[in-house]
């Protein structure tokens, strides 16, 4: 009995300090600054980690403070009351693309454009994890930050929090489970799976659009991960009209029926789980059920998957919506008609996406309608590893700037312009304007790479440091 005893207490010690070893103590007390986070960099590069107790009770107050009672498509108007022009009210809005375990490039990002908070929120289009080796870091952290000030940011689901299967092929479950080992197979690791139940619960989509009653007029943009839907042929009951069709799905209002996390259940279960519309034991009116299940699984998919067509493609196909994708039999390529029709049903000038490499992090497609964002900087250095001389990647930003309120080119936060003056900006640059002298958006690009970090130390003075 005695020799049990004190082999548990062996156990238990050696458990307990194996956490207290490789974690450190990370102080959550806001405001975060640059120097935390090139702290929590200089931890990890020397083999620590967050620990278990943290990573658990981040995702589990994120799930239950900020994702239960969400809406799957975010209305940034009035989250961050953006059109308003009280005194505290946002000038600008910072769009984040594919991250992908990077957390250089958002360390990046928040020395070149300022840490999110009230006056200065951000939105991230999702694909936080697989690739690099910082998936779980960048997605704690963002998940702290949105804690601590639910008003500074948002984040989005990406097709690789929406589809577990990438992770095995990716990098993410060995991540996890590389650095949280726990008793089961690694798809069963309770921290992966936390990880899992958290992703599920993200919102797919944003729209920021003013309303301005007296002009008539309405600006607006439409955020998310991938792009716009292409309904299929059997998705929409008896009616065989294509423009019917496309517009049905196009619209808003069917987009705000969709329920993601369901969705997810029902591809990849995990228990325990309230399993709503996909109740085996409900027979009632099951045909209906089910098609309106294929038809939000279709959509909500493709809003996750789907690319524009390149603008060749869509001069060659003027008729047509869509062309099928190399991603896949679910996925397509948007055309040109699709995006117009798009964009006028619900009254927005732009689709904001990411989902995909491009060089520099930023690109363009359908007359300047379609904007991609991709912020990851280091993408194409893993991918070209090998071969020497190449320049050094580049990620971007894109910042939506209210022209009502951001005067004089001048940013709220002008404690942090005047820190980060001395970061060089690569590019930056306006969208193609539309040439219409009311607008009321303006849209800039700000490229960067992960160089911005060796000019930094852990010492440097911070934003709060120079008040
Ligand atoms: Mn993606």
């Amino acid at each position: 009995m005695l020799l049990i005893g004190i082999l548990i207490c062996i156990f238990f010690i050696n458990a307990y300090s194996d956490d207290l070893d490789n974690s450190f103590i990370w102080d959550l007390s806001p405001p975060l600054t640059i120097s935390e986070f090139l702290l929590l960099k200089s931890e990890l590069d020397s083999g620590k980690k967050i620990s278990k107790n943290d990573v658990m009770n981040i995702l589990s107050r994120f799930i239950h403070e900020r994702l239960e009672n969400e809406t799957p498509i975010i209305n940034l108007t009035e989250k961050y009351s953006f059109f308003d022009s009280m005194h505290n009210s946002p000038k600008k809005l910072t769009v984040v693309g594919d991250l992908h375990g990077c957390l250089d490039s958002l360390i990046s990002i928040f020395a070149l454009n300022g840490i999110p908070s009230p006056t200065n929120p951000y939105l991230f289009l999702g694909d936080y994890v697989d690739r690099g080796t910082n998936g779980v870091e960048i997605f704690l952290l963002l998940c702290m930050l949105e804690l601590q000030s639910p008003k500074s940011i948002t984040l989005l689901m990406g097709n690789h929090e929406k589809d577990p299967a990438l992770h095995m092929l990716y990098g993410f479950n060995k991540e996890v489970t590389e650095k949280y080992p726990s008793s089961g197979s690694k798809l069963q690791n309770e921290y992966y799976l936390m990880f899992l139940k958290t992703f599920r619960n993200l919102p797919i989509a944003a729209i920021l659009q003013s309303d301005f009653q007296n002009s008539g007029s309405t600006e607006g943009i439409f955020f998310v991960h991938g792009g716009i839907p292409i309904p299929l042929d059997n998705t929409q009951g008896d009616s065989n009209n294509e423009n019917n069709i496309c517009e049905n799905a196009l619209s808003f209002s069917v987009l705000l029926t969709l329920e993601p996390q369901k969705i997810i259940q029902h591809e990849y279960p995990l228990e325990p789980f309230d399993s709503g519309i996909f109740d085996e034991n409900d027979k009632s009116n099951e045909t209906l059920r089910l098609s309106q299940t294929e038809c939000q699984k279709d959509i909500f998919h493709q809003l996750l998957w789907n690319d524009p067509a390149s603008d060749k493609k869509c001069l060659r196909n003027p008729d047509l919506y869509s062309l099928p994708s190399p991603r896949g039999s679910r996925t397509f390529l948007f055309l040109e008609k699709a995006t117009e029709l798009f964009l006028q049903q619900n009254k927005v000038n732009y689709i904001v996406r990411a989902h995909q490499f491009v060089p520099n992090g930023h690109s363009e497609a359908h007359h300047g309608h379609v904007i991609t964002v991709f912020s990851s900087a280091t993408y194409n250095t893993r991918k070209k590893s090998s071969s020497a001389n190449h320049q050094q990647d580049r990620g971007a930003v894109l910042i939506v700037r209210n022209k009502q309120t951001f005067a004089n080119e001048k940013d709220a936060d002008d404690s942090h312009n005047q820190w980060a003056a001395s970061i060089p900006v690569h590019f930056e640059r306006k969208t193609q304007s539309e040439g219409e002298n009311d607008e009321i958006l303006d849209l800039v690009i700000k490229e960067f790479d992960t160089s911005i970090l060796d000019l930094l130390t852990p010492a440097e003075p911070t934003v709060e440091d120079e008040l």
